[in-house]
């Protein structure tokens, strides 16, 4: 015998376009699973407004992770022009991610301190 769950509910099309949202989202995690390249992780301080190293380096070609500590009690804005990143953080920690990039220097500030300078190395 057929068990019919649903049967000629109005509840029925929800469902299914629910189940197949799901589906999708699952289907979207796990390609990113297995065809996302494995990222390059970077850490940096803040302290005193100087960056801690004051120079980064990561791989060519691949996403970049890099986490910015703040050390200092006040916040302060993570930028990169170059980078294409602009982070407020908080007196905590936080990751900027960063795009796929060709080798190169590639420079970054602070914005709320413009005298807080590091560059990221990319090779
Ligand atoms: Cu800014």
């Amino acid at each position: 015998m057929q068990v019919n769950l649903f049967p000629r509910s109005a509840v029925r099309p929800v469902r299914a376009l629910f189940a197949i949202t799901l589906l999708a989202t699952a289907l979207l995690f796990t390609s990113e699973h297995t065809n996302a390249q494995q990222s390059a992780n970077g850490a940096i301080s803040v302290k005193d407004h100087r960056f801690q190293p004051g120079q980064l380096s990561a791989p060519a070609n691949r996403p970049i992770s890099i986490r910015v500590k703040n050390l200092d009690s006040a916040p302060m804005e993570f930028e990169s022009v170059s980078l294409r990143v602009e982070k407020v953080i908080a007196p905590s920690s936080e990751v900027v991610n960063v795009r796929v990039l060709a080798p190169g220097r590639y420079e970054f500030f602070d914005d709320f301190h413009q005298q807080t300078r590091g560059v990221l190395v990319v090779e």
